[in-house]
């Protein structure tokens, strides 16, 4: 039975048996070692691309394929971002109602995702924009509200008149909108919904020691976060004698203090120029400032805007006299809105003194060179000891020296001010209150009314979901979107409390909101009592592997995490953290950019699913490199992929034309040359399956196929162990192809179902020899590996490494001195 490989039938004829079997259900509630494998889930912004292809049908579905096979319980489900601004921009481009846009959307992307065979539980799928579904995120906001973490105020918000609506200030990237790349944000005085995040910092901060991801994105949480120790010590004004709080990390500093700085918009500020009978200019002056966004404001190495308010403030320590200016570089909205300036030890302060020619007086003097105060060209930030600082002269000030980030110097400098009443320790965030209004129509209603009696008033939990009016003419215009005002029979409304009339809330909630749980209700997603049921949700959760881009490093995965410790919170489940490990996936471009459609530079899954099937674009996507790793797709297009298509075409030919000796073929027996390399494969590709080296493991696959095609003097029982191995292996990977050979072998059952195969150590062993790890040269580990160990996997044995890891902390490899099986060598910084 030599046929040609066919995909198509394949296709045709293995989906709706696994479909009928409902292959991939997972059991309510597992048992033994489970595993949830997870990919985030994807806004339906169109038909799939190429980058989900790689995360959901490549990474996500080789996990969970294999961690059926080594026997876990696995559950992995699947649904729709679908609420928010992608949906309602890419309706009103096209001019179609939102829902109906969606959820053809949905259908489309559904049968990319069967045609993919992509074994997702699809009984739990879901959409965010299902009313059953968003219901839980206003029963949640209703649990915030009463517990005061849910609040409403009026905030100078960022705000895209592209977008229509306020963008939370995660949404700006270097000083333009998130969507809109030309569009730099308004600043618009607003009143808004926010989340009280903040009152989390801490324990989003200290739980991050449990999680294993990736150290870049762990770094971008803690800026995030952005905790600081320090002082707040009260500065006076002469003039006034108003009495003004400043916030400093660098209190052993104190005795550098050359100048004195406020917000633009600090009242005292305002004040003092009145004084000066500077009025006017002041009011220009603030008007400018407060155009500029925050993060500009921050930014180093830019002009300075500058205002002299012609007043003293005295320096608490010693009672100095220094000038006092107004500044954009200092932000209200944090600390308390002014600072003492320390130009020799502050990059910012340092810029404004030389825009302004301001003195620079240096107290931290560094142990192996001399300061000069005139011919610095930059502030020093680093360790030294205290110099000009009357009795503390000579403690050293190092960073870490307590164990901590703060220096010891600060602990003793911020004690003194302490014991005179001058100043006191505090910790401040850079963390603002998660602003969780939109002015906009596809987000979920928010469930409280504005009674003119009983003002905001919740509604009650029967009541809910409120659903989105759906019945609105959805007609954009210029300037104008639909927004919930757009339905006046649905936004006057009554009071549940008085019954008398009231308007309900126009804005509807971000849609960040929609994925910070959508993970607990996929492990009881139908509940429509609870948000879920708190046994089954602890019995999946946590997500043991979730996969997706490092661009939700920040807002997504703190939401998620704070929603995770409300509701833990709430008693409603024993978790705290909810990914235990999170990987991010390479972007798949082309020409150095991400595939767009309106770049011209994209490759449709349709196209190459058309032409190689679905299995040669799993192959593929997993061959082009690890999956953490970019991959910059060649101008061939579609074409590329037939190199794995004619892998698979090898395996099929391999089983086809051998299949009856294959088929009555015994056990083999003995050690001979075929065997001992058959186990050899599998142990090396069990142990890339084990790092999800899935590129390397499919070219031991690869190896192994040619392996046996050329073994002509092995016996049939020997071949058939080769292919078994084979078939097994690569199910994770090819499911249709396999799940036919394997049949055609006359296998029992799914090979979906079928335990993943198990070496033999006495064949597999292969001579193992000792690999020096180095990081910049200096030896940090040693491991056993196999001598014939590629420079692939001597790299990936060394970066699995936990105490390289250590020693590498979140720094930039820039070399990798790859000598197996002896030597891998991290080179982190320039010689
Ligand atoms: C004096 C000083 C000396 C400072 C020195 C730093 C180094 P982080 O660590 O990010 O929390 N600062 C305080 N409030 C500010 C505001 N509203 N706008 C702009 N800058 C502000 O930063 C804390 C430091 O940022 C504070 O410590 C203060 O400058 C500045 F050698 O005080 B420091
Ligand atoms: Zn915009």
């Amino acid at each position: 039975m030599a046929e040609p490989y066919d995909f198509r039938a394949l296709e045709e004829k293995w989906l709706p048996r696994w479909e009928s079997d409902e292959a991939w259900a997972a059991p309510r509630t597992p048992t033994g070692d489970k595993r949830y494998v997870l990919e985030m889930y994807p806004y339906p912004s169109g038909d799939m691309h190429m980058g989900h292809v790689e995360n959901f049908a490549g990474i996500g579905d080789a996990i969970a394929r294999y961690w059926r096979m080594r026997g876990h319980d696995v559950l992995h489900p699947f649904g729709y971002d679908a609420l928010g601004l992608p949906a309602e921009n890419a309706a009103i481009t096209r001019g179609i109602h939102p829902r109906d846009w969606t959820y053809a959307n949905i259908d489309q992307f559904t049968r990319s995702c069967k045609r993919l065979a992509i074994s997702y539980d699809w009984d739990r799928c879901f959409a965010s924009s299902d009313p059953v579904q968003y219901k839980w995120n206003q029963w949640i906001f209703l649990r915030l509200l009463e517990r005061g973490l849910a609040y409403r105020k009026t905030a100078k918000v960022n705000w895209c008149p592209k977008c229509h609506t306020v963008l939370a200030n995660e949404q700006i990237s270097s000083g333009f909108c998130w969507r809109h790349e030309d569009q730099v944000p308004e600043i618009r005085d607003l009143e808004q919904w926010f989340f009280k995040i903040t009152d989390y910092a801490d324990r989003l901060l200290d739980d991050m020691d449990e999680l294993e991801w990736p150290d870049a994105v762990l770094v971008q949480q803690k800026n995030w976060i952005g905790r600081s120790e320090g002082a707040v010590v009260t500065f006076k004004i002469a003039e006034t004698s108003d009495e003004i709080p400043i916030f400093t990390t660098r209190p052993d500093t104190l005795w550098g203090v050359t100048f004195f700085v406020f917000a633009a918009e600090h009242r005292t500020a305002a004040k003092l120029a009145e004084r000066a009978g500077k009025s006017a200019e002041y009011a220009a002056f603030l008007d400018e400032v407060r155009r500029t966004t925050d993060i500009e404001r921050m930014a180093a190495e830019r002009e300075r805007k500058a205002f002299n308010l012609g007043a003293r403030a005295i320096n608490p320590l010693n009672g100095e006299e220094v000038p006092v200016y107004a500044s954009d570089y200092v932000l209200m909205e944090y600390g308390t809105g002014a600072i003492m300036a320390v130009p020799a030890h502050d990059q910012r302060d340092f810029e404004f003194a030389r825009q302004l020619g301001l003195p620079v007086r240096v107290v931290i003097q560094p142990e192996d060179e001399s300061l000069d105060e005139n011919a610095m060209t930059e502030a020093y930030v680093g360790d030294g000891v205290m110099v000009h600082s009357g009795a503390f002269d000579g403690t050293p000030s190092r960073a870490g020296s307590t164990g901590s980030d703060v220096r010891e110097a600060v602990h003793r400098v911020t004690e003194y001010l302490e014991e005179k009443g001058l100043g006191r320790s505090e910790i401040h965030y850079r963390m603002r209150d998660w602003l969780i209004s939109r002015q906009r129509y596809w987000g979920t209603p928010f469930p409280v009314v504005y009674c003119t009696d009983d003002g905001i008033v919740p509604l009650p939990d029967a009541d809910l979901p409120l659903e989105i009016p759906l019945d609105v003419e959805y007609k954009p215009t210029e300037d104008q979107v639909p927004t919930l005002a757009s339905a006046p029979d649905w936004v006057n409304t009554n009071c549940p409390k008085c019954g008398g009339p009231a308007r309900r809330e126009t804005d509807t909630m971000d849609g960040f909101m929609d994925s910070s749980w959508y993970f607990l209700r996929f492990t009881d997603p139908q509940n429509d009592e609870a948000i879920f049921d708190q046994e089954i949700a602890d019995a999946w959760m946590p997500v043991d592997q979730y996969i997706g881009g490092i661009e939700h490093a920040v807002m997504h995965l703190i939401y998620a995490r704070f929603i995770t410790k409300f509701l833990h919170d709430l008693g409603l489940t024993e978790l705290k953290e909810p990914f235990r490990k999170l990987m991010n996936q390479g972007q798949i471009r082309m020409g150095g950019r991400r595939m767009s459609k309106s770049r011209g530079n994209l490759v449709a899954p349709t196209d190459v699913l058309d032409k190689y099937g679905a299995d040669a674009l799993r192959v593929f996507i997993l061959f082009i490199g690890p999956p953490e790793d970019d991959y910059d797709w060649p101008p061939e297009g579609a074409d590329v992929v037939i190199g794995a298509f004619r892998f698979c075409e090898r395996v099929w030919r391999l089983v086809t034309s051998n299949v009856d000796a294959l088929r009555s073929a015994d056990a083999p027996s003995g050690d001979g040359e075929l065997r001992r390399a058959v186990h050899g494969s599998l142990q090396a590709i069990t142990d890339r399956f084990e790092r999800f080296a899935f590129n390397t493991a499919i070219s031991e696959m690869m190896t192994l196929q040619r392996t046996l095609a050329s073994a002509k003097s092995a016996t049939a029982p020997e071949l058939r162990e080769g292919v078994d191995v084979l078939l097994h292996t690569l199910a994770p990977i090819a499911p249709y192809i396999t799940e036919e050979l394997w049949e055609c072998l006359g296998g029992e059952g799914s090979i979906h179902a079928r335990p993943w195969p198990v070496a033999d150590p006495a064949l597999a062993a292969v001579e193992t020899v000792t690999m020096v790890v180095q990081v910049d040269g200096r030896v940090r580990d040693r491991i056993e590996v196999g001598a014939g160990i590629s420079e692939a996997d001597a790299v990936a044995a060394a970066k699995g490494s936990e105490s390289v890891r250590k020693f590498l902390d979140g720094r930039e490899i820039q070399k990798e001195i790859v000598r197996p099986p002896k030597l891998v060598n991290f080179v982190t910084r320039p010689a």
